[in-house]
C-alpha cells in the first residue's frame, strides 16, 4: 500500500502548490490570503462516513441497512455499485489512521454504522461493532487526532425501514435510544457528537425523489420523515446529555446558497420556497424552535403540520454546543409548475465539478455569515466541503488534482473571509479523506484527498493532500511566529 507522503520530496508550501516544484501551470501562487484569520486552535480535519468506506457489510455481526438493500436492487446505484467492500476500511483502519496522521490533521469526522452497532435497530449493542469503533477511536487518540462522531449518516437498519422507516415517529425514539447506548459505549473516547448528517438528504432524497435509499417516492412521507429526523435529533440530544453531561453535541445540515433566476416575482417566490424546503425546514426548528410561515406554506399540504405533536418543537430546540454546516453548492431557482414544489434548480455557473456542481467560493462566505446572523451564535464547523473531479494516476504514479487544490484554496479562503467578518468558525473538515462510495453514484465520483485504487485498495495521496498538509503546517508556523513575537 502506498501510504507514505514525503512532503520534502514534493516541496510543497502553501505558496507553492502547483505540484512538484510548482510546475503545473494554472495553480501557482495558491496561497491562502486569510490564513491569519483562522484561530490558533482551529480544527483542520477530514471527513468520512461509515457506509462509504468501511465495507465488511456482512461481517462483525453487522446487520443490513437501507443502503445494502438499495444498492443491491436493480437500478439502485450507478453500475450496481455497493458498499460491500468500499475502501475496506473495516480491515485497514489502522493504516488509514497512520495516513491521517501523516497528513497532519488535528481532527477527523467519522460516522458509526447503526446497523453495525445495533443490527436490528433495537436491543443491546453488538459487541463486535463496539470493539471496532473503540479500536478506531483509541487509534485516533494514540495519534493525537480528535474524533467528531456522527451518529447517523444515512444507514438506517433495514428492520426499521421495514416498520416504516423515517416516515414513522417510532424511528425517532429508536434513534434516541441508539444514540444514548452508543455514547455510553464510546463516550470515554470521544467528546464531540453530531446527531445527524444532512437530514435533508435522508428525507427528501430517500423518501421524495427516491434517488437515495430507501428509494421511496412520496413527498408526504418525505415531509413526515423530515420532521421525525429533527425530532430524533432533539430526543437524542436530551438523551445524551442525560448520560454524559460533558458531551459536546451538534447537528450537521447541508446549507445551500440559493439565488433567484430572475427578478420576476415568480422566480423570487420559487427561490424562497426552495430555501424553505431545503434550508429552513431543518435550521428553524433546531435553532429557533419553530417552523416559519414560509416552511408551513410550502409543506403543510404535504402533512407537515399534521406530523407535529405537542412539545415536539421544544424537544427539537434542545440546547446545542455547535452547529455543523456542509456546503457544496450555489443553485439558481426557477419557478416551474411542472417540478416538485414548483421549483426547478440549476447549478450556478461558471465552473462545475464532475458532479456538475457549481464552484462559487463566495457562497461559502455567504452561508457561514447567514447561519451566524440568522440562526445561531454557536461555534460553527464546516463539517464537509469538497469536490469531485476526474482524478487519475499519471505514469509517475501521482494524482495531480490541481482543480481540487484550486477549489480548496478558494473555499477555505472564503471561510477565512467569513471569520474576518465575525463568524465564530472553529473547524473545517474537507470531504473526503478517501475516495469512497458516493451513494447513488457508486464509485464514479471521487472526492478524496487520497486516491483509492479499488482493485488493489492502494491509497495514493493526491496533490490536494500534499497541499492541505502544507496549509496546516503554514497555519501552525504562523501561530508559532505570533506566539514568539507576542
Ligand atoms: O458523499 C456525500 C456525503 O456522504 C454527504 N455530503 C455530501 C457528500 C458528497 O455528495
Amino acid at each position: 500500500m502506498t501510504s507514505t507522503m514525503n512532503t520534502h520530496d514534493r516541496g510543497a508550501t502553501v505558496e507553492q502548490t502547483g505540484g512538484p516544484k510548482g510546475s503545473h501551470s494554472g495553480v501557482e501562487g495558491h496561497s491562502i490570503n486569510h490564513l491569519g484569520n483562522f484561530p490558533a486552535d482551529f480544527a483542520w480535519g477530514l471527513a468520512t462516513a461509515a457506509y462509504q468506506i468501511e465495507g465488511a457489510a456482512t461481517e462483525g455481526g453487522r446487520g443490513p441497512s437501507i443502503w445494502d438493500t438499495f444498492s443491491h436492487r436493480p437500478g439502485g446505484t450507478r453500475n450496481a455499485d455497493s458498499g460491500d467492500i468500499a475502501c475496506d476500511h473495516y480491515y485497514r483502519w489502522a493504516t488509514d489512521l497512520d495516513l491521517l496522521k501523516e497528513l497532519g490533521v488535528s481532527s477527523y469526522r467519522l460516522s458509526v454504522s447503526w446497523s453495525r452497532l445495533q443490527p436490528g435497530g433495537g436491543g443491546e449493542l453488538n459487541q463486535e461493532g463496539v470493539a471496532f469503533y473503540r479500536a478506531v477511536l483509541q487509534g485516533l487518540r494514540e495519534r493525537g487526532i480528535e474524533p467528531y462522531v456522527t451518529l447517523y449518516h444515512w444507514d438506517l437498519p433495514q428492520e426499521l425501514e421495514d416498520l416504516g422507516g423515517w416516515g414513522e415517529r417510532e424511528t425517532a425514539y429508536r434513534f434516541a435510544k441508539f444514540a444514548v447506548q452508543t455514547v455510553l459505549a464510546l463516550g470515554d473516547l470521544a467528546s464531540k457528537w453530531i446527531t445527524l448528517n444532512e437530514p435533508w438528504c435522508s428525507a427528501f432524497l430517500g423518501y421524495g425523489s427516491g434517488a437515495h435509499a430507501p428509494g421511496r417516492r412520496d413527498l408526504n412521507i418525505a415531509v413526515r420523515a423530515a420532521h421525525h429526523l429533527s425530532l430524533a435529533h432533539g430526543l437524542a440530544t436530551a438523551g445524551i446529555r442525560g448520560v454524559d453531561p460533558s458531551a459536546q453535541i451538534g447537528v450537521t445540515n447541508i446549507v445551500t446558497d440559493i439565488h433567484s433566476a430572475s427578478s420576476s416575482p415568480e422566480d423570487q417566490a420559487a427561490a424562497a420556497r426552495l430555501d424553505a424546503i431545503s434550508n429552513r425546514v431543518f435550521l428553524e426548528p433546531v435553532f429557533h424552535g419553530r417552523y416559519s410561515s414560509s416552511v408551513h406554506a410550502a409543506l403543510d399540504d404535504y402533512g407537515l403540520q399534521d406530523a407535529i405533536e405537542p412539545g415536539d418543537l421544544a424537544t427539537i430546540h434542545a440546547p446545542l454546543d455547535f452547529a455543523g454546516i456542509n456546503h457544496y453548492q450555489r443553485v439558481i431557482a426557477h419557478n416551474d409548475p411542472s417540478a416538485p414544489f414548483s421549483v426547478r434548480e440549476v447549478p450556478a455557473q461558471p465552473a462545475t465539478t464532475s458532479f456538475g456542481w457549481s464552484v462559487v467560493p463566495e457562497s461559502m462566505t455567504a452561508v457561514l455569515e447567514r447561519v451566524a446572523s440568522e440562526f445561531t451564535t454557536l461555534p460553527l464547523y464546516v463539517t464537509e466541503s469538497g469536490a469531485s473531479y476526474h482524478d487519475y494516476v499519471d505514469p509517475n504514479g501521482h494524482v495531480i488534482d490541481t482543480e481540487r487544490v484550486d477549489y480548496l484554496r478558494r473555499y477555505i479562503d472564503a471561510a477565512g473571509e467569513a471569520i474576518a467578518s465575525g463568524v465564530n468558525l472553529k473547524g473545517y473538515f474537507v470531504w473526503s479523506f478517501l475516495d469512497n462510495f458516493e451513494w447513488g453514484e457508486g464509485y464514479s465520483k471521487r472526492f478524496g484527498l487520497v486516491y483509492v485504487d479499488y482493485r488493489t485498495q492502494e491509497r495514493i495521496p493526491k496533490l490536494s493532500a500534499q497541499w492541505y498538509t502544507a496549509l496546516i503546517g503554514a497555519h501552525h508556523a504562523l501561530n508559532a511566529r505570533n506566539y514568539t513575537s507576542a
